[in-house]
């Protein structure tokens, strides 16, 4: 059996949470990330059968039964899972149509999975749906987003399009845009379904007044998803208050989805 702490997806999963917490973006215990793994490559680092611990979920997701998730934990520091990842980190396998979660390795002070557990597994419900691909969801705190939500309507097509206006490869890395969730409590199942409703037409979904999650089929495309989603917003906070000159307009991005071969979302382009 190989160290677990040489695997790849432990080595990525240490390096993006670090490189999350030096970006700004998930401060104290700020944000979370689950990461959906392979039973063949658990299997080179662990005894399957070896269950430490069973942990009750709260909600239901068949569809995940007997998948593995290595997810940062509850009430843990983004910045502290470099020094201390199996203390920070936990690696699941979902049994009983989600109903459970059985710890395989991590928690190791007697913790659990991310208190936005629902929301991360049904996101990764609804993602699969759409794009078998789809390994990651990802969940954070960046300040011009958070921003953004306080004074930007809400709208989900005038929010996309003004995040599409900020930086010319916008259009290019989010096509489907940002779906917006109005603020709801956070931790709960129903932030968890509403969040995955969202996920079904938009890889990136803003909660306002929060922060946003994203989804992707790696660690790195993920947070690259919310770093450009972010840089938009930040040149949007630097903005906004200014008179504007110039932008980008309709006939642009049309002229981008040519060129990349993308398809801007239904609707929000004229
Ligand atoms: O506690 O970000 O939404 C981590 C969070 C909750
Ligand atoms: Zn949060």
């Amino acid at each position: 059996m190989k160290d677990i702490l040489t695997a790849p997806f432990m080595i990525e999963m240490i390096r993006t949470t670090t490189n999350m917490y030096n970006h700004g973006w998930d401060e104290r215990n700020g944000g979370n990330i689950s990461l959906l793994l392979n039973e063949a490559e658990v299997r080179e680092y662990l005894d399957t059968d070896r269950v430490l611990r069973t942990i009750p979920t709260g909600f239901k997701a068949p569809e995940l039964d007997g998948k593995y998730f290595l997810v940062t934990g509850t009430g843990k520091y983004f910045k502290n899972v470099q020094y201390a990842p199996d203390v920070n980190l936990g690696l699941v396998r979902l049994t009983d149509g989600g109903g459970n979660a059985e710890l395989l390795w991590g928690y190791s002070d007697g913790g659990k999975f991310t208190s936005e557990f629902p929301a991360h597994m049904m996101s990764h419900v609804a993602r699969l749906k759409v794009d078998p691909e789809n390994h990651v969801v990802m969940h954070c705190h960046p300040a011009n987003l958070l921003a953004m939500t306080y004074i930007h309507t809400l709208d989900e097509r005038e929010f996309t399009r003004t995040l599409w206006q900020m930086c010319t490869e916008c259009i290019v890395v989010f096509p489907d845009g940002v779906n917006v969730l109005p603020w709801m409590l956070c931790g709960t199942n129903e932030i968890g379904e509403a969040t995955a409703e969202k996920m079904l037409t938009a890889r990136l979904v803003v909660w306002s007044l929060h922060g946003i999650y994203g989804a992707g089929k790696d660690l790195d495309e993920t947070f690259g998803l919310i770093e450009t989603a972010e840089k938009a917003a930040e040149i949007y906070m630097k903005i906004a208050h200014l008179p504007r000159v110039n932008t980008i307009t309709d006939d642009m991005m049309h002229q981008l989805e040519a060129r990349f071969g993308v398809k801007g979302r239904e609707g929000y382009l004229s």
